[in-house]
């Protein structure tokens, strides 16, 4: 229902941390599409937010608020994203953000659309070094690695992943992705993983793709 996706979005605008459960609540009994309510509710609402804080209309305070009030709506929405059919394989996929960085959100959504799909995701957290990624994709036999940054200054963390992976010989073994909202197709492909998605749709489509479950 387009009428909560806007009110979601205004939610985050507008730091709504008391009155965001109830209405995410509200909207799930009106029938809103959970991902919908994220993705073009939640989500839409945080970038502006980043945008206005990156030209200096908002402070660290108030992107914190909008964060918390976006999280606070994305643990009433995200339980009730429905369950692919596909799950006739199990297949591992870990996902971390890189070192430096601690930024979740979008990171945590990638996950839950995999799970949802039937993928098995192995979630590191924020702030992880390039070897404990790759020590975790050998420990698990990761078919894919996804890694997010969403700042210039940690993407560079994406590249050392991919040449300690080389490295390692863990590159053979996994496929890598990356993404975040500073990730271009030019920048994943200069670094040598196997793709990005701008949203975790996409990301689920990708590595779908990546493991053979292409449609
Ligand atoms: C929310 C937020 C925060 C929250 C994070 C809360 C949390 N628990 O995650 C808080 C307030 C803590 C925060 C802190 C900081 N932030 Co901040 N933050 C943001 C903001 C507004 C939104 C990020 C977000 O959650 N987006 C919503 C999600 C759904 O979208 P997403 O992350 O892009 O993810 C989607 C896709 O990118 C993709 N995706 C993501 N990961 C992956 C991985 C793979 C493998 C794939 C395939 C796809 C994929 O799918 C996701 C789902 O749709 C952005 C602005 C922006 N435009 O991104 C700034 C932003 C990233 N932050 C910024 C900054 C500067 C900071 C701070 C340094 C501020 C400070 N001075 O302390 C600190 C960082 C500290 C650190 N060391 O990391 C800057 C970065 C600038 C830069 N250098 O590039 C931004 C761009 C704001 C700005 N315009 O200046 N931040």
């Amino acid at each position: 229902m387009q009428e909560y996706v806007e009110r979601l979005k205004k939610a985050v605008l507008e730091y709504d941390m008391e009155g965001i459960e109830k209405l995410a609540n509200e909207g799930l009994q009106h029938g809103l599409d959970p991902l919908k309510g994220i993705e073009d509710g939640l989500a839409a609402g945080i970038r502006e937010v980043g945008q206005r804080f990156g030209a200096g209309e908002l402070f660290l305070p108030e992107l914190v608020m909008a964060a918390e009030t976006m999280r606070a709506g994305v643990k009433i929405l995200e339980p009730r994203i429905p369950s692919g059919q596909d799950t006739r394989h199990v297949r591992r996929v870990v996902l971390a953000t890189v070192q430096d960085d601690i930024h979740e959100i979008g990171k945590n959504l990638v996950g839950t659309m995999l799970s949802a799909n039937g993928f098995e995701v192995v979630d590191l957290g924020v702030n992880q070094p390039s070897a404990a990624i790759l020590e975790k994709a050998k420990a698990v036999g990761a078919e894919v690695v996804g890694v997010s940054a969403l700042m210039t200054t940690s993407m560079p963390r994406m590249k050392e992943v991919l040449s300690q992976a080389e490295a390692d010989r863990v590159r053979s073994r996994s496929r890598f992705i990356v993404g975040g909202a500073p990730v271009t197709d030019a920048y994943a492909k200069e670094i040598g993983s196997d793709g990005t998605a701008g949203d975790a749709s996409g990301a689920v489509v990708l590595v779908q793709r990546l493991v053979g479950l292409g449609r």
